[in-house]
């Protein structure tokens, strides 16, 4: 099957400077967004899509929503940046409200979710010296195969993807990698009396969207109580109602001993991402140990605060869950031969595509594509589909009839 598509002038005019004048890190799809608009975005040409990748889950509460930009513009025009080295009036009413929203003590407002994955290993470290008493530089993180946690070179340390770790050598020590949603594995690792945590995505969303056994993440969680060890959630992609539920560690009624947020946490209008633990964790980081320059600043925590209301005030969660279970069941009435596997929770659903074709799952996309729906191939094989959380159940009805169409070039 050959890619039969031919990119229009002005995208292809566009894209052939970004090619000239852009680092080539990304293969994206040939097409130019222009503007978006809850779940859909549209192409420099005026052509409309469904997104069904959301940013990877950071405009869980749509393109460009008007509370959100109304936060951003209003304190856009007032303060911006102070810096840590003052206080600011937002900082305030941020830390009291996230906190109480999540139930933690403190939080540590950071930027990218990478750099709040750096943050919750820093802080796993101080309390693993500091409380629970290994010896220095001799702290161990359980982390576990397949895991996607950010791109820096100390993250990369325990990417068990060849692409994300080749070249960028040497790496930091002190991780021991386990297969995921494997509780005797994780159980013998933690015999180490050096594992001062483990980390882990609720549901694998870069390997796939794999979804653990039920039972997997409150297991886990156990036996990190039971051997002293600090239970990291990474919710950057499954948290913030993406799976059906404020936190995919909700599902099991998990409390994580360090809470890692991003993306949608700002829906997708600036880098916001932030670690909650309780004070005998975080107050092992002492003033002057840890920070960033942009790290809480007023524009993000008005932006933040806008953000993680509406997720409540439009019950996404909810509707996450209920238009989830409808997604799943009608593509699996597709029963197309192509596709192996239907999974996910919530509106974070991939499909394994199964063909003879390498290339099937990508075809696929570039054909969704040309009928007004945009998604992207991860590992290959799978397809993973996102859309924003506000989609209604009549355009996600919209969307499954073009995915069911695109299947013919299959
Ligand atoms: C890319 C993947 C998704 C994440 C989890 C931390 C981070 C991410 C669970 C780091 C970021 C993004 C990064 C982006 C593509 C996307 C991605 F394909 F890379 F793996 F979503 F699955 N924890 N995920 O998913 O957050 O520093 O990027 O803000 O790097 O290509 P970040």
């Amino acid at each position: 099957m050959k890619i039969d598509y031919t990119i229009p002038v002005e995208s292809a005019k566009l894209i052939e400077i970004e090619e000239k004048y852009g680092a080539h890190n990304y293969h994206p799809l040939p097409v130019v967004l222009k503007k978006g608009e809850g779940p859909f975005v549209w192409d420099v040409e005026g052509k409309k899509y469904f997104d069904f990748l959301s940013g990877y889950s950071a405009v869980n509460q749509g393109h460009c929503h008007p509370k959100i930009i109304a936060a951003l513009v209003e304190q856009s025009q007032q303060l911006t940046l102070t810096s840590r080295a003052f206080h600011s009036d937002k900082m305030a009413d941020y830390t009291a409200y996230i906190t109480r929203y999540f139930g933690y003590d403190k939080v540590l407002p950071m930027n990218t979710g990478v750099e709040a994955v750096e943050t919750a290993i820093k802080l796993a470290r101080k309390w693993g010296y500091g409380v629970k008493g290994v010896a220095e530089g001799r702290a161990k993180i359980v982390t576990v195969e397949g895991n996607f946690h950010g791109r820096t070179v100390n993250v990369i340390s325990f990417s068990t993807d060849a692409t994300a770790r080749d070249g960028f050598g040497p790496f930091v020590p002190g991780y021991i990698s386990i297969p995921y949603n494997n509780l005797d594995a994780l159980k013998a690792a933690l015999q180490d009396d050096d594992v001062v945590a483990f980390l882990v995505e609720p549901i694998q969303g870069e390997a796939g969207v794999f979804v653990p056994d039920e039972g997997y993440l409150a297991e886990a969680y156990r036996l990190c109580r039971e051997n002293n060890v600090l239970f990291i959630g990474d919710e950057i992609q499954t948290g913030l109602a993406r799976t059906g539920k404020m936190l995919a560690c909700d599902h099991e009624n998990v409390r994580p001993d360090i809470l890692i947020l991003g993306k949608a946490l700002s829906g997708g209008v600036l880098p916001i991402s932030a670690v909650l633990a309780d004070d005998d964790i975080m107050l092992t980081i002492q003033p002057g140990e840890h920070g960033s320059t942009y790290g809480g600043n007023p524009l993000a925590c008005a932006v933040a605060i806008a953000s993680l209301s509406v997720l409540k005030d439009e019950g996404l969660a909810d509707k996450a869950a209920e238009l989830g279970e409808y997604f799943r069941d009608e593509l699996r009435k597709i029963a197309h031969p192509a596709i192996q596997e239907v999974r996910g929770k919530g509106l974070l659903n991939a499909i394994v595509v199964k063909h003879p074709n390498a290339e099937a799952a990508y075809l696929l996309c570039v054909e969704l594509m040309k009928k007004g729906l945009l998604a992207k191939p991860t590992h290959g094989d799978k397809i993973r589909f996102a859309p924003p959380l506000v989609i209604s159940k009549e355009q996600l009805t919209e969307a499954l009839a073009i995915i069911k169409d695109s299947l013919a070039v299959l």
